[in-house]
């Protein structure tokens, strides 16, 4: 039963009924969450310009479970946060104008949910908020949810675009454990597709997947290799093929020791500042049009993953409200 997470944690000392606040439009499968860094922050939907989408939905992982309690947590965990972020020297939310949507593709206390209708639920949803000018970072959930929000991308785009996957995975499998769309399979479907793709922080993988790489040249940064060299940020940055890029984090990519609520924990993953480099470097050099923030299953007795992930997703809040100054 590791990693069941609860609300009743000693850690969390908040009044969940204040977080609710005034109720925030919602569409009609969606359910009610706390919203990120409190209902104090949180804009209108017409008024904002960053979309927080929780989609608890756990179907398919196959170690540790409870990522569908990823979204809670890092809400939770948010409320936390200082406004102020130092790095970027001001109180980033207040020009952000950040709405949390109710959260989609719900599997808590038991629904059954298919990944087809996982993923037709992300895209529409995802396709509705892209029409209406937002800046949507999706958070899970399991790592499967992403093939939604990319098609919904895809659909919508123009204009080609990569796929950045922070992850100690591959997740090139065909398919794991009889489907197609386990969350060990998510960028095999990103690369069906024929999206470019760019994984960084790359450390556990099967024969299949090396094989894959090494046939269609998929440009990996392994952890290895960041682990030795100091120039990989510009070298992962200069191998990307196109101006826009939609960034995929498993929090699995980063290192166990900070980040422990993750369903596969690896080894030699990446540090909190390396992380932050890259993400501020890619906002700096291309156009980021989206982004998830995955497989957060949080760990009974530790906030540290969940407060881990809730700073991560305001960095990203952060880089992507100064990038068109940069
Ligand atoms: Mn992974």
């Amino acid at each position: 039963m590791a990693g069941l997470y609860t609300q009743n944690s000693s850690c969390v000392k908040i009044n969940l009924k204040k977080f609710f606040g005034a109720s925030p439009m919602l569409v009609q499968t969606s359910a009610a969450v706390i919203p990120f860094l409190g209902s104090e922050i949180q804009a209108s939907y017409k008024a904002s310009r960053v979309v927080i989408l929780p989609i608890p939905y756990e179907a398919t992982t196959t170690y540790r479970k409870g990522t569908e309690n990823g979204p809670d947590a890092l809400l939770e965990a948010s409320i936390q946060l200082e406004y102020y972020d130092d790095e970027l020297e001001r109180e980033i939310c207040k020009d952000a104008r950040i709405y949390t949507h109710g959260a989609i593709a719900d599997t808590r206390g038991g629904q059954q949910i298919s990944a087809q209708t996982m993923l037709t639920d992300t895209r529409d949803t995802v396709s509705g908020l892209i029409d209406d000018g937002k800046f949507v970072i999706a958070i899970g959930g399991e790592h499967s949810i992403t093939t939604g929000l990319v098609d919904a991308y895809r659909q919508k785009s123009h204009e080609p675009f990569t796929v950045v996957q922070i992850d100690a995975h591959g997740d090139l499998r065909h398919e794991y454990e009889g489907s197609i769309y386990n969350h060990a399979c998510v960028m095999r479907r990103i690369v069906d597709m024929g999206l470019p793709t760019l994984p960084v922080a790359i450390r556990s993988l099967c024969q299949e997947e090396a094989d894959l790489i090494k046939q269609k040249s998929i440009p990996v940064i392994w952890a290895r290799h960041i682990a030795q060299n100091p120039h990989w940020i510009e070298e992962a940055i200069a191998t990307i093929p196109t101006e826009r890029v939609f960034i995929t984090i498993d929090l699995d990519g980063i290192d166990p020791a900070s980040m422990p609520g993750v369903g596969t924990p690896e080894p030699g993953g990446l540090h909190w500042y390396a992380l932050l480099t890259f993400l501020r470097r890619l906002f700096e050099t291309h156009q980021v049009i989206g982004c998830d923030v995955m497989e957060l299953a949080p760990v009974v007795d530790s906030v540290v993953s969940q407060f881990t992930a809730a700073k991560l997703v305001y960095k990203l809040i952060g880089y992507q409200t100064l990038a068109q100054r940069w």
